[in-house]
């Protein structure tokens, strides 16, 4: 049987980032993705998206819940993203506890960051509860930003070394998650990478790559998509670290030229392709 995971994001109507994009590239991996959606924007809220609107769908979490319940609704793994407000990471852990199958993993990714700062609309208190969901979680996918708040430390975005991205690391891992994901990692210009700590084994292993371009907004929701898509696929982390890093980049590589009128996000369909192809589902 087809598997089925349930992605818990928002819905940024217009923006190429959460379900718009975790939708489309689970799905290209052949896996059924099943939703839901945390809160509903009319666009995300960074750079030029002045005045979106936010339909906080909090109530309708535990509603939700509770039908799955008595159909006996369960999942192969839960994904999740951007969550809408604190209070709903109570209702996501009831959720997990209720509808993850013995032994699936559950992914989180604590997009609530990037650059140094916090997205508009959170906070330390939000960010505290946040941590209790990756504390939870198997794997947790933050890029340096949200490791920095969710082990309230500084943040460093350079000039530092493989000595300080080993006990961060290490640190994020003791919070409770057995794998840590860490993206947006760089020791030297025009470099970026992964580095990803396994806690079990005590092991860590790199995935660094020429960096091209500048950053756009929602690659990370790029990454950990293709991510979990990968990793349902029966990849390893380390092999679908890898298959997602190359996918972003060359999402990157293909938006480039349009960056002007295409700054808030991917054009990440017109590597859909390659992606299958690395999967070997082509
Ligand atoms: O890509 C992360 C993200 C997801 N959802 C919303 C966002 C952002 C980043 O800004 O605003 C609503």
């Amino acid at each position: 049987m087809e598997k089925r995971i349930l992605s818990i994001q928002d819905i940024s109507c217009v923006g190429q980032c959460s379900l718009t994009v975790a939708l489309p590239i689970i799905s290209a991996a052949g896996v059924e993705t099943s939703i839901l959606p945390s809160a509903v924007l009319s666009t995300h809220t960074a750079g030029n998206f002045k005045g979106f609107t936010f339909r906080d769908l909090t109530d309708d979490l535990p509603r939700i819940n509770a039908h799955w319940n008595k159909i006996g609704m369960k999942f192969d793994a839960i994904y999740t993203g951007y969550i809408g407000n604190k209070e709903q990471i109570q209702y996501i852990l009831d959720i997990v506890l209720s509808t993850l199958k013995e032994g699936a993993p559950l992914i989180c990714d604590p997009a609530m960051g990037d650059n140094g700062n916090l997205y508009v609309g959170f906070d330390k208190d939000f960010v505290s509860h946040m941590a209790k969901l990756c504390a939870t979680a198997d794997i947790i996918l933050p890029n340096l930003t949200e490791a920095a708040y969710l082990l309230n430390e500084e943040c460093r975005l350079s000039g530092y070394d493989k000595e300080y991205i080993e006990g961060l690391v290490r640190r994020l891992a003791k919070l409770g998650a057995k794998t840590v994901i860490l993206t947006g990692v760089s020791f030297k210009e025009n470099e970026l990478g992964v580095c990803v700590y396994d806690s079990q084994k005590g092991e860590t292993e790199y995935y660094l790559h020429e960096k091209i371009g500048q950053s756009f907004h929602g690659t990370g929701d790029v990454f950990s998509s293709s991510f979990v898509g990968a990793l349902m696929n029966g990849k390893s982390c380390i092999e679908a670290v890898k298959i997602a890093a190359d996918f972003t980049k060359q999402s990157i590589a293909l938006t480039i030229d349009d960056k002007d009128v295409h700054w808030y996000g991917v054009e990440f369909e017109k590597a859909i392709p390659k992606y299958i192809k690395a999967l070997g589902i082509d």
